[in-house]
């Protein structure tokens, strides 16, 4: 070996390692950290790693009480060994195990790779988004009408999470019509005001528009939105149906506005600013978007500022926006049954903050159990209190029944209640994720994949919302598919009607390798209708039928 080619091993290991405290590592070892950081720990702890739904993760931060002495420290602090036992068994605060996840080197490799100062991902301008646009087929060359027999309206688009890919199942006949390649570990599906297009957001930032109206389902076009993302929607406002597309991003932390039908990038807007509290954060991610069929404008729910902005999409050259404070850190949430007001849950303050669409302002920030995680959350009315809103909790073994505001005249007796919570069912532990109705339902269904107890992790529980005092049924989904255990959880998760009502599916959500299933059960009865376990169901996670996502039925 040269002496020149020498000194500059020396160098580029010096770089691996110049970091003050910090263990050393490998560049190989920085790329594995990397790498597992932004798939693993970047959603809940951020890429600055300043925290969110995770704690804060810089090497030298510290909290401190009010007389100034060191209560927690960053996590140079906590040190290899003690980080190695955190990422390996959890944390009672809601932190998962890794163990059945990582391997014991790779564990070693992130419990010294956090100890590091965070690397930042490069910024992601309009002029990347162009790059980075694919216009497979413009809209001259599409179908002009439905060019298949399938019943569209029913049709599951279903995240499979680990393949990069997005399973169309036909909900009447239950059989996969199409795989298709996506972003990685696809976030959410949401439909076009049409029903035709359905389009995908990866946690990688890559959107995907798919035309529903081929012989078979086929992505027309794609875009990258930047390097982390979770959310999309369309404008479905009279007048604008699928005028444009808005996408998210994690990071960099700010919002694209793009043309609906082909992605074309328009404009991007930046989220950094100041949180609720007035502190400058470098890194408000978008959570939850939804659009507001009261005016042109979408619900934009920024995570660590805590500020819900209305953006105004009438016209995007002179964009208005509506920014309203309501808590950190806002994450996801849904419509309530009159969709006039957007409730989003600030999980870490353990709060829900209603939007009232048509005033532009906050309507009520309501006090909940711990961590509050409703997906879009699920509307009834009880007997007793009339329109609810529900939602369940990662943190706790509750689900909260939050009173709605009714226009209705026969509801006005129920007005005592409205943004009080008025009921807490009991679950039977913390962990859940997502609980969903139907309007022709009687039934509450709650899941909890992230209960540390197996046989939870792998139920459901059902609750009879006409008499919500008697104890909910609990469905071993795991079970009931008929599948051997596997080692990793079968987590059961994400509960979603068919169109007609009358069917619940159930993800049931394995290890990478292992068979996982879609488990389908009969509403009314209870009992188990299909199983789905054909080996291209693989991870499978969120699940969102084409006509109660367009219409926003839950
Ligand atoms: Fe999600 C919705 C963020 C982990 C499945 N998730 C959302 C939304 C956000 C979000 C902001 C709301 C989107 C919207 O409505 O516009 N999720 C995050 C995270 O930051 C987090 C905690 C960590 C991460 O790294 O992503 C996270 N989410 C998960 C999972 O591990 C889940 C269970 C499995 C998976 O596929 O990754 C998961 N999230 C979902 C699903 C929805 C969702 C299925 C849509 C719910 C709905 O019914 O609308």
């Amino acid at each position: 070996m040269t002496r020149l080619a020498l000194a500059l091993m020396a160098t580029f290991a010096a770089g691996a390692q110049a970091q003050t405290g910090a263990p050393e590592m490998t560049q190989a070892e920085i790329e594995v950290g990397k790498k597992i950081y932004f798939e693993r720990c970047a959603g809940c702890h951020g890429v600055l790693r300043k925290g969110a739904t995770g704690k804060n993760l810089e090497p030298h931060w510290s909290k401190k009480d009010k007389d100034g002495n060191v209560t927690e420290g960053g996590t140079l602090k906590l040190g290899t060994n003690r980080l190695e036992k955190i990422i390996a068994l959890g944390t009672e605060g809601g932190m998962v195990n890794y163990d059945d996840i990582l391997t014991k080197e790779e564990i070693n490799v992130m419990a010294r790779y956090i100890q590091r100062t965070p690397d930042v991902p490069p910024e992601f301008g309009l002029k990347d988004m162009q790059a980075s646009w694919k216009l497979l087929v413009p809209v001259d060359q599409r179908p002009k009408k439905q060019m298949n027999k399938v019943n569209l309206k029913n049709i599951f688009a279903i995240t499979l999470r680990d393949a990069g890919k997005l399973a169309l199942v036909d909900g009447d006949t239950k059989q996969i019509w199409k795989i298709l390649d996506t972003g990685y570990a696809v976030h959410i599906s949401r439909l076009s005001a049409s029903g035709r297009y359905i389009y995908t957001v990866g946690r990688d930032g890559l959107v995907t528009l798919i035309d529903m109206w081929y012989e078979e389902p086929k992505t027309v076009a794609t875009v990258k939105l930047g390097a982390d993302a979770r959310s999309v929607d369309t404008s479905k406002f009279k007048g604008f149906e699928d005028k444009y597309l808005i996408g998210g991003t994690y990071w960099p932390p700010q919002y694209s506005i793009m043309d609906g039908e082909t992605l074309e990038p328009k404009k991007i807007v930046s989220t950094r600013g100041n949180t609720v509290d007035g502190e400058y954060h470098p890194e408000p991610r978008v959570a939850s978007i939804v659009a507001s069929m009261t005016k042109p404008e979408w619900v934009v729910n920024v995570k660590e500022t805590g500020q819900i902005m209305l953006v105004d999409y009438s016209d995007i050259k002179n964009l208005k926006t509506t920014t309203i404070e309501s808590a950190k850190f806002l994450h996801d949430g849904g419509w309530d049954q009159s969709k006039r007001y957007f409730l989003v849950a600030a999980n870490a303050s353990h709060k829900i903050a209603a939007v009232d669409t048509k005033t532009g302002k906050l309507a009520a920030l309501v006090d909940t159990k711990k961590i509050p995680h409703p997906g879009r959350g699920a509307n009834f009315v009880h007997p007793t209190y009339g329109p609810v809103w529900a939602t369940g909790h990662l943190g706790d073994a509750a689900i909260t029944l939050i009173s709605t505001p009714s226009e209705k005249k026969a509801d006005a007796k129920f007005k005592q209640y409205n943004w009080k919570v008025v009921q807490e069912l009991k679950t039977g532990g913390a962990g859940n994720l997502f609980v969903k109705t139907h309007p022709k339902s009687t039934h509450l269904w709650a899941d909890m994949p992230m209960n540390p107890e197996r046989e939870n992790a792998e139920s459901v529980y059902v609750y009879d919302m006409k008499d919500l005092n008697k104890a909910p049924v609990k469905l071993n989904v795991a079970q009931d598919s008929g599948l051997p255990q596997t080692k990793a959880l079968r987590r059961a998760t994400h509960p979603e009607y068919n169109m007609a009502g009358d069917e619940v599916w159930i993800s049931l959500w394995g290890g990478k390798t292992d068979q996982s299933a879609i488990v389908i059960y009969d509403d009314k009865t209870l009992k188990l209708k299909k199983v789905i376990t054909d080996p291209a169901i693989v991870t499978p996670t969120g699940k969102f039928n084409v006509y109660n996502t367009q219409h926003d039925v839950y």
